[in-house]
């Protein structure tokens, strides 16, 4: 029997230029460019060992059986793995999330960022930075920014297939005087109705809305780099907010429509515009999820939060702040 196994540890990661849709499903790419922080919280540990061929995979979450739709995704990328090594063993996937797994707030980028920093180490592919975030992104595309810390922009590319694959990565970007933080309202942990992935083809495909909120990312993803260079925190905010509703926007549009933001959701939003109405530099952006995330200074953060308590009674918030890519640890 080998012994081959590692263990990875991610962080999930918020986009601030969101994505949303794939140009090609087969190969996971996306349609647009995004940008994103990874967070200090929240952190997915994953640890993949081999297992004689012949024997099924297997795949734990947090100590149980995966099932349906999560355990299908583990496989399929176990297989990418063999498939890329030539080698046949079988894995046995252990990952521990201490996010609510499916709930918007990114677990499946941590889960798949992990998962291929675990699983290229046991099948010993030996992969580079850009090489790993393209693994990564076979699993959820959101994947491909959590293998780097921090600010992270990850590229659609050009053309479909394998030349599509080559282009479509993530890579960090330096922003050395940006060190904001991240207040997120959660309001509601359980796993959302529709997938992201269902949500995103309905939106392509029937939303009027889509193309415009495409193109309009192009510009906001340009106008977000000299914001980020220059440590801008309001043009940051702004730019990050139309660009979340404008995505929410497409979904809306759908047909049927796609939503995911709820009452509770905008209760909040409009706890964030008081705030700003009153002086405090903070911007919200949400995701595949009615939880909202809001940009503020580290020095307003205590106080964004309260008022998101006050507005949201009984729901859980928290400060992130800027986390680390992935990494290898002993095994567990
Ligand atoms: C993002 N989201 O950029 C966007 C914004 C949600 C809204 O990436 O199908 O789990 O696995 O690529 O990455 C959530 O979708 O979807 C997501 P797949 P993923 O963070």
């Amino acid at each position: 029997m080998t012994t081959d196994a590692a263990t990875a540890v991610a962080h999930p990661n918020i986009a601030l230029i969101k994505y949303w849709g794939k140009r090609d499903e087969e190969w996971m790419i996306p349609a647009v460019d995004s940008l994103s922080l990874t967070l200090d919280v929240f952190p997915t540990t994953t640890t993949v060992r081999l297992a004689p061929a012949g024997q099924p995979d297997r795949v734990l979450l947090d100590g149980r059986p995966a099932e349906g739709e999560i355990e299908k995704r583990v496989l399929v990328f176990l297989d990418m793995l063999r498939a890329r090594t030539g080698r046949r063993e079988a894995a046995v996937v252990d990952t521990r999330n201490t996010v609510p797994t499916g709930a918007g707030l990114a677990s499946s980028a941590s889960g798949f960022a992990a998962l291929a920093a675990a699983g290229a180490a046991a099948f010993g592919l030996d992969a580079g930075p850009a090489a790993l975030s393209r693994l990564a992104r076979r699993g959820s595309v959101s994947a491909a920014r959590s293998i780097f810390g921090g600010w992270a922009i990850c590229h659609a590319g050009s053309g479909s297939g394998a030349e599509a694959d080559l282009g479509s990565f993530a890579e960090p970007i330096a922003a050395p005087d940006f060190d904001p933080a991240l207040v997120i309202v959660v309001l509601n942990a359980g796993p959302k109705a529709v997938s992201s992935r269902a949500g995103m083809r309905r939106t392509t495909e029937t939303s009027p809305l889509y193309r415009a909120w495409a193109d309009a990312g192009r510009a906001d993803l340009a106008e977000m780099r000299t914001a980020l260079a220059r440590a801008d925190l309001d043009q940051v905010g702004e730019i990050a907010e139309r660009n979340a509703l404008g995505m929410h926007a497409t979904m809306l549009a759908a047909r049927p429509a796609v939503r995911y933001l709820s009452a509770a959701t905008l209760t909040v939003l409009d706890a964030v515009l008081a705030l700003r109405a009153a002086g405090t530099s903070a911007y919200a952006t949400m995701d595949a999820g009615p939880n909202v995330k809001i940009l503020c200074s580290r020095t307003d953060a205590a106080l964004v939060a309260d008022e998101m308590r006050a507005a949201a009674p009984g729901c859980r918030v928290l400060t992130a702040h800027r986390g680390p890519g992935v990494r290898l640890e002993a095994v567990r």
